[in-house]
């Protein structure tokens, strides 16, 4: 067993031990027939935008975690039946028919629950945004099914454990990686062991229990090839993305995730890779890995995969034969990174395999331009190692090379914010994703915001606890007011905020507007004379789908067509752009802040008033 997990835990307590015994006792089904997995849908439906959702523009993810769930489950009851019921991927289903109705997942539940014996539910709680979705379906479900015990796992469950036991949500929670007390406790209910499953939470008369802290980690290497034949694999590419970078070759190619490592070398304050699958790094068998990938492209015409890795290239022997084996074995794959890569491990030697191996899109965690708060956040990089990266990503002009950036660490002055913005525009990478920090449970800056006072520790939700860009209705990002006594700046007048002054929630995501806005499209690289237009059409139509109200995004695919001298599409982009300025605003309003937007898409503010005219004479 690798050194990995828990040094000082929780033990069980007798008290614990014994109200467990009565818990599995006083269980309404005693032996499950059947396991059914449940992953809820990720966006609530009062932000289910339905235009998103028919353009393929939110988030269609098989839910891989379950599958290790069900290898699990069947190594102790092999006859028991299980199903994977995916609401996300049936709600987007859904939302390609004419008749759109998010309900659904109600039916679908129904269906898959009306035709079991005896079934156990689990329900994976992953994120603090969709805490509100897990907590509909599992109140539907005590409703209509208050007989079937409900198990509950995931990030956030981990971390909630109580509050979803007191209020009933469910019987039992698996707190962290979830393979060994699932298997535990389904060899209790069978009386196959007397074990007991360490780290899970359960409510047995009105009273919650810890059973200590998981005592060692779970094994990596589980075959969930059989399971794929629970989802449909091939299909997810068809109602959204796995994230911003498996649209970046095309929207029709199928993609799948592959795990080949857990845990994080790193432990960064921001993060719960650490608290949650415990210290150091475990690798999966690389035959393993190799034949899953195999499989999934040869039986279920996968062409892309995404890497769920937190440390991909961990150990650089096993990553360099891991890549080499790729480009030797499945020669016809391409894989993405949208999880952060370590830039520090990227010798020569890994870029060259991971590119031959299929590699088109990659992001790394930088985080902060600023040395102290690097420090502070404890990234494993410095500024001086990510400048020397440029050459090395520019041998591969066809990959697309993406920064993480975050604003908004407690404390952070908007002088160390500033910082952050000089940095990925001295970098010049392709793109740099700028995200707002998120006080996430479990992690060592969550403290820090509470002691803040800030809001989002109390109540997690979708507005609050997702980064604008995705949360904003009809794409309208920004602030949403603030008291009378605040003043928000917002276009380039942040540029005149006080230097030492930590700004507020609100401020942020103006500042994050901002920044996003002026690195990323007006100064990008590719824009410039040695730069790769044809990247940026790649790019911005690879996230245009989820952004169908953005005239930012209209603007820089006119510009990008244009360089390329493109007329009809340049067009085409530039009459979008018009179009959603005359209907909106809001973005009348930011290109008021912003008129380079205007320059990008060739459009002056006569042209938008002479649209609207031309179209009332025409009726
Ligand atoms: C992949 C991923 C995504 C992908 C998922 C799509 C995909 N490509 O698969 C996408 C892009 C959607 C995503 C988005 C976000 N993510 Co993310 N993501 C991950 C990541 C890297 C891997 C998850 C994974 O698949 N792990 C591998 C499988 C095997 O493990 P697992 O799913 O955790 O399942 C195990 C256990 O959780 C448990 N379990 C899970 N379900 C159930 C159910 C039952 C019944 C039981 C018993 C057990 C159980 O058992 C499983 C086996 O051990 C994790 C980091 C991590 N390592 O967990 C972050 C992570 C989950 N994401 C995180 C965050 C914050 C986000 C975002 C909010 C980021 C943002 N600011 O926009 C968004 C939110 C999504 C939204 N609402 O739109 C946080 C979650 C923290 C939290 N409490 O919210 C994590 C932990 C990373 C971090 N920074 O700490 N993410
Ligand atoms: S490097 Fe990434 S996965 Fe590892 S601890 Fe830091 S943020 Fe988390």
């Amino acid at each position: 067993m690798p050194d990995a997990i828990l040094k000082s835990k929780k033990l069980i307590t007798e008290e614990s031990e014994t109200a467990y015994a009565l818990f599995l006792k006083n269980l309404k089904v005693k032996v499950p027939k059947e396991l059914v997995l449940v992953n809820p849908q990720l966006v609530p439906e009062e932000h289910f935008d339905k235009a998103i959702a028919k353009n393929r523009g939110y988030f269609a993810f098989p839910p891989t975690g379950l599958l290790y769930l069900a290898a699990a489950a069947h190594q102790v009851i092999p006859e028991l039946e299980i199903k994977i019921v995916d609401l996300n991927y049936e709600v987007l289903k859904q939302a390609q028919e004419e008749s759109q109705n998010y309900k659904i997942w109600q039916s679908v539940l129904n269906d898959a629950l009306e035709t079991c014996q005896a079934p156990f539910l689990g329900i994976t709680c992953m994120f603090g945004s969709t805490k509100p979705v897990f907590v509909e379906v599992a109140k539907w479900l005590r409703k209509y099914f208050s007989e079937i015990p409900i198990l509950a796992g995931g990030v956030q469950a981990t971390y909630d454990a109580e509050e979803l036991l007191e209020n009933d949500y469910c019987d039992i929670v698996f707190r962290r990686e979830s393979e060994m007390q699932l298997k535990i406790l389904l060899q209790n209910v069978s009386q196959k062991s007397k074990g007991l499953p360490y780290g899970v939470a359960f409510r047995v008369q009105s009273k919650t229990y810890l059973l200590g802290d998981p005592q060692e980690a779970s094994p990596v290497d589980w075959d969930i090839r059989p399971y794929y034949d629970k989802i449909n694999i091939t299909d997810y590419y068809r109602y959204g993305s796995l994230g911003p970078f498996s649209r970046f070759n095309g929207l029709d190619k199928p993609f799948a995730t592959v795990l080949s490592n857990r845990g994080c070398r790193a432990r960064c304050t921001f993060c719960t890779v650490r608290d949650f699958n415990g210290f150091g790094v475990r690798q999966r068998d690389l035959d393993h890995v190799v034949e899953e990938i195999k499989y999934l492209v040869e039986k279920k015409k996968i062409k892309q995969i995404d890497w769920l890795d937190d440390d991909l290239l961990m150990n650089p022997e096993r990553t360099v034969t891991l890549f080499k084996r790729i480009a030797k074995e499945v020669p016809e794959l391409e894989w993405v990174s949208n999880n952060g890569l370590i830039a520090a491990a990227i010798t020569d030697e890994i870029m060259e395999w991971m590119v031959k191996s299929g590699m088109k899109a990659f992001k790394i965690g930088i985080e902060s331009g600023n040395d102290e708060m690097l420090h502070k956040i404890k990234k494993p990089t410095t500024k001086r190692k990510l400048r020397t990266k440029r050459a090395l990503f520019q041998q591969y002009p066809d990959v697309f090379a993406s920064g993480n950036f975050i604003l908004g660490f407690p404390n952070e002055t908007f002088a160390q914010m500033l910082d952050t913005y000089h940095f990925a525009d001295e970098l010049k990478w392709d793109w740099s994703s700028m995200y707002i920090c998120q006080p996430l449970k479990g992690t060592e800056m969550f403290s820090s915001f509470q002691e803040l006072g800030d809001e989002r520790t109390e109540v997690e939700n979708y507005d609050k606890t997702l980064n604008p860009g995705r949360s904003a209705k009809k794409g309208e990002f920004g602030h949403d007011g603030a008291p009378d006594s605040q003043i928000i700046l917002s276009g380039m007048d942040i540029f005149t905020l006080p230097k030492d002054e930590v700004p507020s929630l609100e401020q942020i995501k103006e500042i994050w507007f901002t920044f996003n806005l002026v690195v990323n499209f007006f100064k990008n690289p590719n824009f410039q004379p040695d730069g790769s237009p044809k990247k940026m059409v790649m790019w911005f139509k690879s996230i245009a789908y989820a952004y169908p109200y953005d005239a930012s995004m209209c603007a820089g695919l006119a510009q990008a067509y244009q360089l390329l001298k493109q007329t009809k599409e340049t067009n085409l982009f530039r009459t979008r752009f018009i179009e959603i300025i005359r209907k909106s605003n809001y973005w009348q309003k930011r290109v008021k802040e912003f008129p380079d937007l205007l320059k990008m898409a060739n459009v002056n503010l006569n042209d938008i008033q002479l649209l609207a005219e031309t179209r009332s004479t025409n009726g």
